[in-house]
């Protein structure tokens, strides 16, 4: 009878420790928008959006941060920013990126203002840009560096910032009528150098947010929820293009996906969140929830696809031999 309870707590053991998505990064705490950093510290930082229980038309107010060393026990550092710090917009925190660069952390996030009128499009009056924040810690407090967007117009959300190993700041964004553009950050990162740059993405070019770029033996990767749906990619030789559509990553669930890709501790990282019915929430309807798969590259530089699960990275530490 004991050597069957011990091998009953085992496998619950076993079991507890493989279900590990959504990630557990704090109860009754709606994330989404996933955007994964290696820091110097040696952890994986996220940073993420912030949906308010139930919310309606994505009104969200802030955005958090969450670090680990083993990708299941997940140490939260609260709301980062709130667009109650920004003088120039009070609603729509939505999908932030960061970056690390010349000692700095670099908060990159997408706000705005007014409403949006389903009924009649015409009386609108929302509108969204990009701001840039800067603070010592990557757990910030993240600061305005210059109390108004990087620019009016285009209406833009969802930037990707990406750091070159040349120190070269890239900042690609969802935009209105500019999608699949790039603009490069000035050296203080406090402005863009010029216009956003249309991009050759070799003639496919599907309705996108989300994007995210990184590099990998020297090629440059353009990841997006294509459709806002399905994971796709892109590849290049500079990180402005021209681009190669090279497949789909991930398939359509519902709901939005947005995603990061990082690689830590030798193991390539999938961030991305789920719609999953949400028990204890107000309301019946889904919420979404920060998941992760392992995400592996063939010989030739191709991204197999990725399912989601239950585990996840769950493994991460047994994998990585507690490194
Ligand atoms: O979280 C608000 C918006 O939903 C994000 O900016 C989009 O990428 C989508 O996930």
């Amino acid at each position: 009878m004991k050597l069957v309870l011990t091998a009953l707590a085992a496998l619950l053991a076993t079991t507890a420790c493989q279900a590990q998505n959504p990630l557990a990064l704090g109860q009754g705490l709606r994330t989404a928008d996933p955007s994964g950093h290696v820091w110097p510290d040696g952890k994986m930082w996220l940073y993420t959006s912030h949906d308010e229980e139930c919310q309606a038309d994505f009104h969200m107010k802030d955005w958090h941060a969450f670090s680990s060393d083993d990708l299941v026990n997940w140490t939260a550092h609260g709301a980062v920013m709130s667009v109650k710090d920004l003088k120039w917009a009070d609603d729509y925190a939505w999908a932030p990126d960061a970056a690390y660069k010349n000692g700095k952390y670099y908060l990159v996030f997408p706000a705005g203002t007014g409403v949006k009128d389903r009924q009649n499009p015409g009386n609108s009056t929302k509108w969204m840009g990009i701001g840039i924040a800067e603070s010592d810690s990557p757990a910030g407090p993240f600061k305005d560096m210059i109390g108004a967007p990087l620019w009016r117009k285009p209406y833009a959300n969802d930037p990707a910032l990406f750091i070159d190993d040349d120190g070269r700041a890239y900042l690609y964004v969802h935009a209105s009528g500019a999608d699949y553009h790039v603009v490069e950050m000035a050296e203080d990162m406090r402005s863009v150098k010029g216009g956003l740059q249309k991009m050759d993405m070799g003639g496919y070019e599907p309705k996108m947010e989300g994007p995210w770029v990184f590099k990998r033996n020297g090629l440059y990767y353009f990841t997006m929820p294509e459709g806002n749906r399905i994971l796709t990619y892109y590849t290049a030789r500079t990180p402005k293009g021209p681009w190669a559509y090279r497949g789909v990553i991930m398939e359509a669930e519902g709901g939005n996906n947005h995603h990061s890709i990082v690689q830590y501790k030798g193991q390539w990282i999938l961030f991305y969140h789920r719609w999953l019915e949400t028990p204890g929430a107000a309301c019946a309807k889904t919420q979404r929830h920060v998941a992760a798969e392992y995400l592996a590259f063939n010989e030739d530089g191709t991204i197999q696809r990725v399912v989601r699960t239950k585990e996840g990275i769950g493994d991460f530490a047994r994998r990585t031999g507690g490194r």
